[in-house]
């Protein structure tokens, strides 16, 4: 749900990083704020505990090409991915355009993300939505750490709804992958809004 402003010819569209905790989320919006030009960016808000936890969201408007006329605008956000905190990722889900599920990696985290998955699944529901209407893919990160499960496990495990989606390996502290996953994401959303795809063209 894309918000059109025909006034000023801009479209918002909304990204939610959703994903278990500590997987990386986070980081690859301070990455995505630490690399682009102040001409592309606002201020990055986060909303978090003194040890850096997200209890809410963090917030990043990017500014983005202008297509048709329209400049668009991807407003990034993560969710707070600790399991009680169930009610503000609905909140923040809420008008989602696009998703990135950012994985762990780690293979002692895969019940985490299996859960997580299941409740991002859940949630879009609430809205009358899927993962397999709305752009999405899947970062996994953390590839530096040593007790990583290998891709094709990944992809087995959590890549496998109705539609197999793009999928990126990285390391979001070190920007590795990060705007690879963002870049694609848009792409996909911009093909939704722009594209002959029939999905109702500005
Ligand atoms: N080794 C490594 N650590 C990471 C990576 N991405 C994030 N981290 C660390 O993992 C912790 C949690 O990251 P954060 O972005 O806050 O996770 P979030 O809960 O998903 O927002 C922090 O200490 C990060 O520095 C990565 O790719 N590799
Ligand atoms: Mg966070």
């Amino acid at each position: 749900m894309s918000i059109i402003n025909h006034a000023e010819k801009v479209i918002n569209f909304k990204v939610v990083y959703y994903g278990p905790g500590v997987a990386g989320k986070t980081a690859n919006l301070q990455y995505v704020h630490k690399s682009l030009p102040h001409t592309n960016k606002g201020n990055m808000v986060s909303l978090a505990t003194g040890d850096d936890r997200t209890i809410f969201f963090d917030f990043l408007p990017v500014s983005a090409l202008t297509v048709r006329g329209f400049e668009t605008r991807f407003q990034l956000y993560t969710v707070p991915g600790q399991v009680h905190y169930n009610m503000t990722r609905r909140l923040v889900l809420r008008g989602v355009d696009a998703i990135v599920f950012v994985a762990d990696s780690q293979y002692e985290r895969l019940p985490e993300n299996v859960e997580s998955l299941k409740n991002l699944d859940e949630n879009l529901r609430q809205y009358q939505s899927s993962l397999d209407e709305i752009p999405y893919v899947i970062q996994y990160n953390k590839r530096d750490l040593p007790n990583v499960a290998p891709i094709d496990y990944l992809e087995y495990v959590l890549n496998r709804g109705a539609r197999r989606v793009p999928f990126f390996e990285a390391v979001a502290v070190e920007g590795k992958g990060v705007f690879d996953t963002l870049n694609t994401v848009s792409r996909m959303v911009l093909a939704g809004q722009f594209g002959d795809g029939g999905k109702g063209a500005a």
